[in-house]
C-alpha cells in the first residue's frame, strides 16, 4: 500500500507547512486534515499542530516529523552527513524555533492572521511594541548570511524547509515586507524558493494575493 501521510493541522499554519514541504520533498503523498489547535480532536499533548499519521506511527514536534519523513521516505535527502555542515543546519533549525517563530508569530504574523481571516481590528500595538526587535533578528539572519554564519544556501534542506515558511509568513504582512527589503540577501533567497516545487505545492490559501 502506498504510503500517505495525513497531517492534521490549521490551513494557515507555519509548522502544518514545514511538514508539507517535507512531505512534497520526499515525493511523499500527503493530505491535510483541518484541525484547530484547541480543538478536542487534537492529539498534540500541549495543544499544537500538527500531528500526524504516517506509518502506522502518531508523529508530532516537527523536527522530529521532519526528520522522520526525509530519513524514512526519502533517504535523509534534506540532512547533510557532514558532522560541521550538519551542526549549522540543527542550529538555524533551532533559531528558527526557539527565537523566530515565538516574535514573528506573536508580534506579527497572528495579528494581520486575527485581523484578515477573523476581522478583528488590526492589534497595531503589539506590532509596533514587537517591531525592534523582529527588525534585530531579520538584521541577525541577514548578516550572517553575508558574513557566511548562516545556513548553507547552496543546497536545500530542512534549515531551508523551517525558515521559508516563518520567513515567508513575515513578508506577507505589510511591515513584514518593508523589514525584508532592507535584507538583500535574504530577500534574494526567499526569491530563489519562491518557486521551488514544494514550496509552490505548498502556498497558503491566498498566499500569492496578498501583500508581498
Ligand atoms: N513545537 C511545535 C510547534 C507547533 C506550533 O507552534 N504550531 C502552531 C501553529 S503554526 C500552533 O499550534 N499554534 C496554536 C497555539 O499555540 O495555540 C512543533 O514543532 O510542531
Amino acid at each position: 500500500m502506498t504510503a500517505e501521510a495525513v497531517i492534521h493541522g490549521t490551513v494557515i499554519s507555519t509548522y502544518t507547512r514545514i511538514v508539507q514541504i517535507a512531505c512534497e520533498e520526499a515525493g511523499l503523498a500527503h493530505r491535510t486534515v483541518a484541525t484547530a489547535a484547541q480543538s478536542p480532536e487534537n492529539r498534540h499533548p500541549f495543544g499544537k499542530v500538527p500531528v500526524v499519521d504516517l506509518d502506522g506511527l502518531e508523529l508530532y514536534e516537527s523536527v522530529s516529523v521532519a526528520q522522520y519523513i526525509d530519513n524514512a521516505h526519502n533517504s535523509g535527502g534534506l540532512q547533510p552527513r557532514d558532522p560541521a555542515r550538519r551542526a549549522v543546519m540543527d542550529r538555524w533549525i533551532a533559531v528558527a524555533n526557539t527565537y523566530l517563530f515565538p516574535l514573528f508569530e506573536r508580534g506579527l504574523v497572528m495579528p494581520w492572521v486575527m485581523h484578515r481571516y477573523s476581522g478583528f481590528p488590526l492589534d497595531r500595538e503589539t506590532i509596533d511594541r514587537s517591531l525592534p526587535a523582529i527588525s534585530r533578528a531579520l538584521a541577525f539572519c541577514e548578516a550572517e548570511i553575508q558574513q557566511n554564519g548562516g545556513w548553507d544556501l547552496t543546497s536545500f534542506d530542512l534549515a531551508d524547509v523551517f525558515l521559508y515558511p516563518m520567513l515567508r509568513s513575515v513578508e506577507l504582512t505589510p511591515q513584514g515586507e518593508a523589514g525584508l527589503a532592507q535584507c538583500p540577501a535574504l530577500a534574494s533567497w526567499m526569491q530563489e524558493l519562491h518557486d521551488r516545487p514544494s514550496i509552490a505545492a505548498t502556498r497558503w490559501p491566498g498566499e500569492e494575493g496578498e501583500q508581498s
